[in-house]
């Protein structure tokens, strides 16, 4: 039996790591064996791509090479952690996936999104998660969270007309596929995020049985 594959996707501060840990108890209470995980990263390779792309001293950094850096690093996480997981019939909880290359290279940065899709056939042939959430904010207060915890990486130094962008890509691709995705309103005070959460996945796992 498979295990399944789990992502949490949204723009900057909208709260992922914070839920990531509402989605983990909830496995935990249900006694479900899973993996906690990340993107760019999660495997040893993975983790020193993530610093050439966070790093600010990479300004300037060509989109294509950035978008080819993200597919590296999900190649070397898919081989390494995220398939032998699923096959053992263990669930992948993972921060961020292929959802955010489509909304930041393609969407923000306004690469072809026929690429992306060559590139995610490439990588992942039909692996796609099982549940998406898509946590949800006005930028402009996702950043406030952001400058409030410290210094900026490469992306969060960003403009905010990028993630009104990246904001646009996650709703389109959630309106398009809403069987797959669920979008919480991110704004909201924490409990009542945690709720529409928690909701979402008693419906996923619902569902799925
Ligand atoms: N990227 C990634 C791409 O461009 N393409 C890709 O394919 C992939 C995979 C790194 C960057 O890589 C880019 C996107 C990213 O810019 P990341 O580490 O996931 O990815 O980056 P961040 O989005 O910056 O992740 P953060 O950890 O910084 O933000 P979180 O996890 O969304 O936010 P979190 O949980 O730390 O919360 C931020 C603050 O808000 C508070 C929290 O307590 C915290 O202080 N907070 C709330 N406050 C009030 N009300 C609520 N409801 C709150 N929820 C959280």
């Amino acid at each position: 039996m498979k295990g399944k594959f789990i992502t949490v996707e949204g723009t900057e501060g909208v709260g992922k790591t914070t839920n990531i840990q509402c989605i983990a108890s909830w496995l935990d209470e249900r006694g479900i064996a899973y993996i906690s995980t990340r993107e760019p990263g999660g495997t040893a390779l993975g983790e020193k791509i993530r610093g050439l792309l966070l790093d600010k001293e990479n300004t300037g950094m060509a989109a294509s090479a950035e978008l080819l850096l993200m597919f590296a690093a999900r190649a070397q996480h898919l081989e390494e952690k995220i398939i032998p997981a699923l096959e053992v019939g263990t669930w992948v909880l993972c921060d961020r996936f292929t959802d955010a290359t489509y909304a930041y290279q393609g969407f923000g940065r306004g690469l072809n999104l026929e690429h992306i899709k060559r590139l995610e056939a490439l990588v992942q042939g039909d692996l796609h998660p099982d549940f998406t959430l898509i946590l949800d904010i006005d930028p402009e207060l996702g950043m406030s969270r952001v400058r409030a915890r410290g210094e900026l990486d490469r992306f969060e130094s960003e403009a905010l007309e990028f993630f009104d962008r990246v904001r646009a890509g996650y709703r389109e691709r959630a309106s398009d596929n809403p069987s797959r995705y669920c979008l919480v309103d991110a704004s909201s005070p924490l409990a009542v995020v945690q709720e529409h959460i928690v909701a979402a996945l008693n419906a996923f796992v619902g569902g799925a049985e």
